[in-house]
């Protein structure tokens, strides 16, 4: 057995940790070969509550599962942390600008940011759930000057399962049967979610969704729309933002970061933007990614139409608009 890692959780009182915590202490993410101590984050009021998550964890009684430190304090969190899930950030409240969000959400991000650079590993892998996401991982990334950009992401994985398990719905096929759905740009309204290079698997073959797929207009117009939409109609239903399959998504994204992914199969995830496909560098901009040894590679070479640029265009201006809000806050 391996010796033990250990994994941070902000935010950890909170809906989404609740469904990630059993999902680290079961091995889904890190594997069954290796044991976890968690390093449970939350804010000083929170502490009643995270006790009783404690005793939870405690009462699965899972053998991976090595030690468990619940502390608002981001510096003992983050302590010789390999994988930080950020999932602690301000929620947007009722009458709050974007720009009151993002500042309040500047402030924790630099603090937790500032803490990573002291104590973390430094080949440690976060990932950014707390929204806005891709710009809170471009925050706390730049008060981490010592630890690589590469390790910071923001997710977009529970954009792309969303798309996959619409399309595979939608063709009437099972839900791995569908890959390489790409989710591009920002994970808000503005995201683009693309089928251009997904593949369909029917009968021992794989075939481009083009080849499958009888209304490909439904492609550019229903199917993009209801993808970019999908959070607030799961908050319009369940009057709670999405919970189960973020903690799910936020699982995937780790897993695959941490074991690779398939072979020609790519995955989708906020990276710092190197200006492949035109995107302005050093914004965090969901991007096709392929992993191996811990690592991840952009997805070079793949077509981007007119209709797609456009798109790409609206969500790099809207992170580019968040950069420059955030680094007003900066330089208060
Ligand atoms: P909850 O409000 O249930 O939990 C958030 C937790 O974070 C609370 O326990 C809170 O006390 C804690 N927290 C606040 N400030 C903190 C700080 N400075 N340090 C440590 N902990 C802190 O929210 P939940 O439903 O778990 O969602 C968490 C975040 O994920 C939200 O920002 C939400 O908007 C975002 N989401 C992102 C998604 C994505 O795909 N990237 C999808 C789901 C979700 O909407």
């Amino acid at each position: 057995m391996a010796e033990p890692i250990n994994v941070v959780v902000s935010g950890a009182a909170g809906q989404i940790a609740y469904s990630l915590l059993y999902q680290l202490a079961a091995g889904t993410v890190f594997g069954q070969e290796q044991p976890i101590n968690l390093r449970l984050l939350d804010i000083p009021p929170m502490m009643g509550i995270l006790k009783g998550v404690v005793m939870e964890l405690e009462d699965l009684a899972l053998p991976l599962l090595n030690d468990i430190l619940p502390t608002a304090d981001p510096e003992a969190a983050f302590k010789d942390a390999a994988a930080v899930f950020l999932l602690g950030a301000m929620p947007r409240k009722e009458g709050m600008e974007r720009k009151d969000l993002l500042a309040a959400n500047v402030k924790i991000f630099k603090v937790q940011g500032e803490a990573l650079d002291k104590f973390a590993k430094k080949d440690v892998k976060i990932v950014v759930v707390g929204n806005p996401a891709n710009t809170n991982a471009l925050i706390c990334s730049h008060y981490a000057p010592s630890i690589p950009k590469e390790n910071f992401t923001a997710m977009t994985r529970l954009d792309q399962n969303r798309a996959q398990a619409l399309l595979a719905s939608h063709l009437g096929v099972e839900v791995s049967n569908v890959t390489n759905v790409v989710i591009w740009g920002n994970h808000s309204s503005t995201q683009y979610p693309s089928t251009a290079y997904a593949k369909v698997k029917t009968n021992n073959s794989s075939k481009p969704v083009s080849e499958v797929i009888d209304d490909e207009n439904w492609l550019n117009t229903e199917f993009v729309e209801r993808i970019q939409k999908r959070g607030a109609a799961v908050i319009a239903a369940r009057t709670m933002s999405s919970a189960m399959s973020a903690a799910k998504a936020a699982g995937d994204h780790m897993r695959d970061w941490w074991i690779g992914t398939k072979p020609g199969e790519f995955v989708s995830m906020g990276v710092t933007s190197d200006g492949s496909y035109g995107i302005p560098k050093d914004i965090i901009f969901s991007l096709p990614v392929t992993i191996k040894n811990k690592k991840y590679e952009i997805v070079q070479g793949l077509f981007i139409s007119s209709f797609a640029q456009s798109k790409l265009d609206i969500t790099a201006k809207e992170l580019e608009e968040e950069r420059a809000e955030a680094n007003a806050v900066l330089k208060q």
